[in-house]
């Protein structure tokens, strides 16, 4: 696995993007970043053998290279079911596709390159959305959880993890100071974690916990809550 020093030699002040240098590091990046990440991808395969149904669609929306997608895969038993992949980074879908094809599962993937506001979507069992909201404008996050609502069939599942801040201006520098600690552990300087920090303003908007919750409700999912925290990362469940 290639060692994400991507901030060692840049400086952070473009904007962070999801080109070439980053897919080529991407997994490593992931794992030593997001608390909690390896945990929201068993979860995945563990909801999905739940909760997909026979002759159903799942989406993984914002797939980069496939991780949740090949959970999904790993994890479903239902029948005639398919998976539909979306991402807008053209690197990240087509190293995404070369891995699917590596892998040896056997229900259909689709990798689509594509904006996720701009895809349908329909008869749709389980949508994951892993950490890809955060970089959407905020309004286009309504319409988008709207549309999934309206995708999912009945009982339909959505997993949307998610970087947030906290209400408490306190209690979100703290957290924003352990998860500086947790960055730190994983071997990153204090140089990296100050640029991608810089690269990231603007481009991930966290919100909080409440807003997402608030905005699942009003969408009309029937019951949500989240099921992981890692300091300022969770991953929340809401079912149709
Ligand atoms: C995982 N889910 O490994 N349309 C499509 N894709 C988008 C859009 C958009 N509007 N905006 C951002 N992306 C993955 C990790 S990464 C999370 C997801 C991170 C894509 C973007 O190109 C990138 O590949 C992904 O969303 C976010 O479980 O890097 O922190």
């Amino acid at each position: 696995m290639s060692e994400d020093r991507i901030y060692k030699s840049e400086d952070g002040g473009k904007p962070f993007r999801f080109n070439g240098n980053v897919a080529r590091v991407f997994p490593d990046m992931l794992r030593r970043s997001i608390p909690g990440y390896t945990a929201s991808i068993d979860a995945i395969a563990a909801l999905a053998r739940r909760h997909v149904q026979p002759g159903t669609r799942c989406s993984d929306l914002g797939c980069s290279l496939g991780a949740a997608t090949l959970a999904m895969r790993r994890g479903i038993v239902a029948a005639d079911s398919e998976i539909v992949a979306v991402d807008l980074a053209p690197a990240m879908v087509s190293r995404c596709r070369e891995i699917v094809d590596d892998d040896s599962g056997t229900v259909p993937v689709s990798v689509m390159e594509a904006d996720i506001r701009d895809v349908p979507i329909t008869n749709a069992s389980m949508v994951v959305m892993n950490y890809t909201l955060q970089f959407l404008p905020l309004e286009s996050r309504e319409p988008l959880i709207r549309q999934i609502r309206e995708g999912l069939v009945d009982g339909g599942i959505l997993v949307l993890s998610e970087k947030v801040a906290h209400s408490d201006r306190e209690i979100d520098e703290l957290m924003i100071e352990l998860y500086h600690d947790f960055k730190r552990s994983n071997d990153y300087s204090e140089l990296e974690i100050a640029r991608k920090r810089t690269a990231l303003e603007n481009v991930l908007v966290p919100e909080t916990v409440e807003d997402h919750l608030c905005r699942l409700n009003d969408a009309g999912f029937s019951h949500c809550d989240v099921w992981m925290k890692h300091l300022n990362f969770v991953s929340v469940l809401a079912i149709r």
